[in-house]
Order: structure tokens, then C-alpha cells, then sequence
């Protein structure tokens, strides 16, 4: 794709977006093949999203600014910590990269500053964990949607499951104190194309804190917290889960819960 046909693109996008929706300047970024693939796909997506929702059930409520708790709770592991980890929390997450592979035509590999590039979603919603508390948080991130849109699916794809940095064996002081596993959740792709489904990387207009997932989280607004997967470095599209670790497809799943975890 040459630049000019981006620049094009880019008038068309800002144009229906709204004034504002949509910053572009497409002499300042750096095109990697994957992006480029996400980026023609933006045109599509606003209609695609639009008509997902009619087959999924509405939205989830969205709340005012007035209503966003003065604190957030976090929850679970609250600091993956390790070699790794701790290296890209020093680096400021700059070579993270979130890797979309498995049943897709084009894998993905992206990194924050590709996604931020991107069309973005703000949304402010309840959080609601099974162990009795709640909190309103205002998320912003890209529509997971729009991402495996330029993935591409396969015909047999079924589910997106979202790998995370964070094994639970680690240690208490960092909220590691569950029973051994790797944090990894899944959605079937009615929710994966639900337009609030985000891969987050802001909450309350901050880059998300390490506690709350950093660098990116999953949004999956009409579910519970446990499926708000936290630390994600690659989303896997499969046809089943039945191979991945316990095979129940997540790792509070493994132990007991719901897949479905409706609220
Ligand atoms: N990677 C990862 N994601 C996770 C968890 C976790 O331990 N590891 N805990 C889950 C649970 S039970 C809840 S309630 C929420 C908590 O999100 P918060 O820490 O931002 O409040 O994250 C969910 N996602
Ligand atoms: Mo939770």
C-alpha cells in the first residue's frame, strides 16, 4: 500500500469519525506489515459493529464520569513480576507486542503504539467480581472485533483465547497465591464482536497500571471479572479449547467456574 492511498484513507476515516475520533498523521508512523492489515480494515468495521450488535443482546449499561469509583480494586495477580516482565514494565512497555495467531489468514504481531493508532472505544462500565465487590471504571482501547476482522478468520474459527503474562504460582506478595497455572481466559466470537469488547490499555484516561493489567486487559462488559483477562501478549483463535491447559478454556474454568459467566 503507498502512501498515498493511506493519506486517502485517512481523510475518509477522520471524515466519518467525527472531529477529533481520529488523529492521523500518517508521515509520523512507522507502517509494519500487520498494521497496515488493521488499518484497512477500520473502513469496514464501523458497519460490521454495528450489525454484530443486533445479533448479541444490547449493550452492557454505561455509566457518567460521575460515577467512576475513586478506587479500583485490583484483583488477583496484581504484579506478574519476573525477568521478563519486570523488563518490559522497565522499558515502558515500548517492544510489547500483543501476537494474534492461530485460525486467522494474517497473524498479527502490535505493538501498543500500533494499537493506539487505531480507532479507539471509551466506555465506562461496572466490573463485578464473584467474590462480592463492584467497581465503575472508564476503559479505552481498540474493538477486539475490528483486530481479528484484519486477522482474518478462518471458516472453522470459534473462539478467541487471550494468553496472559502471569502465572499464579508466583508469589502471595504479588497476588500469585492461586493454586499453579498460567492466567489464560476465552470468548466465543459473539463476544468477541460485541462492540464493547476492547483490548484496554487506558483506564480513567491513564496507561493501564501494572495492577490493572498493564499493558493491555480484556473488556468483555457483559461478563464477570474473572473473564476480564489481565497481562495479554497473545490472543490464539481456535475451534476448541479442549486442548489448552485444563480444557475448560480458562483458568478459573479449570477450577470450577462458569465458561459463561454472565452477569
Ligand atoms: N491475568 C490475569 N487476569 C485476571 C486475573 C488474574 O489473576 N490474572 N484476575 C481476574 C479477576 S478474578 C478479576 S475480578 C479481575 C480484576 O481486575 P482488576 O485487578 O483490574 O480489578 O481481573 C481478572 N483478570
Ligand atoms: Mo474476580
Amino acid at each position: 500500500m503507498s502512501a498515498g492511498t493511506l493519506t486517502r484513507r485517512a481523510a475518509i476515516l477522520a471524515g466519518f469519525g467525527g472531529a477529533g475520533a481520529l488523529i492521523w498523521n500518517v508521515n509520523n508512523i512507522t507502517l509494519n506489515p500487520s498494521f497496515t492489515r488493521v488499518y484497512q480494515t477500520v473502513e469496514d468495521w464501523t458497519r460490521i459493529s454495528q450489525r454484530a450488535l443486533q445479533h448479541t443482546g444490547g449493550l452492557a449499561p454505561e455509566y457518567t464520569e460521575a460515577d467512576i469509583s475513586p478506587t479500583f480494586k485490583p484483583n488477583g495477580t496484581y504484579d506478574p513480576g519476573g525477568a521478563e516482565y519486570n523488563a518490559h514494565v522497565a522499558q515502558n512497555f515500548v517492544n510489547w507486542r500483543l501476537q494474534i495467531d492461530g485460525l486467522v489468514g494474517h497473524p498479527l504481531s502490535l505493538s501498543l503504539a500500533d494499537l493506539r493508532k487505531l480507532p479507539a472505544r471509551t466506555q465506562i462500565t461496572k466490573h463485578d467480581c464473584v467474590e462480592g465487590w463492584t467497581a465503575i471504571g472508564k476503559w479505552t482501547g481498540v474493538q477486539l472485533g475490528m483486530l481479528l476482522k484484519a486477522a482474518g478468520l478462518a471458516a472453522n474459527a470459534r473462539y478467541a483465547v487471550f494468553h496472559c503474562a502471569d502465572n499464579l504460582t508466583g508469589e502471595p506478595a504479588k497476588g500469585g497465591e492461586q493454586s499453579p497455572g498460567q492466567y489464560y481466559e476465552s470468548v466465543d466470537l459473539v463476544d468477541a464482536f460485541h462492540p464493547q469488547t476492547l483490548i484496554a490499555y487506558d483506564l480513567n484516561g491513564k496507561p493501564l497500571g501494572v495492577p490493572h493489567g498493564a499493558p493491555l486487559r480484556l473488556r468483555v462488559e457483559r461478563q464477570l471479572g474473572y473473564k476480564q483477562a489481565k497481562y495479554i501478549r497473545r490472543i490464539e483463535i481456535v475451534e476448541s479449547f479442549k486442548h489448552i491447559a485444563g480444557g475448560f478454556g480458562g483458568y478459573w474454568e479449570d477450577r470450577g467456574y462458569e465458561w459463561y459467566a454472565g452477569i
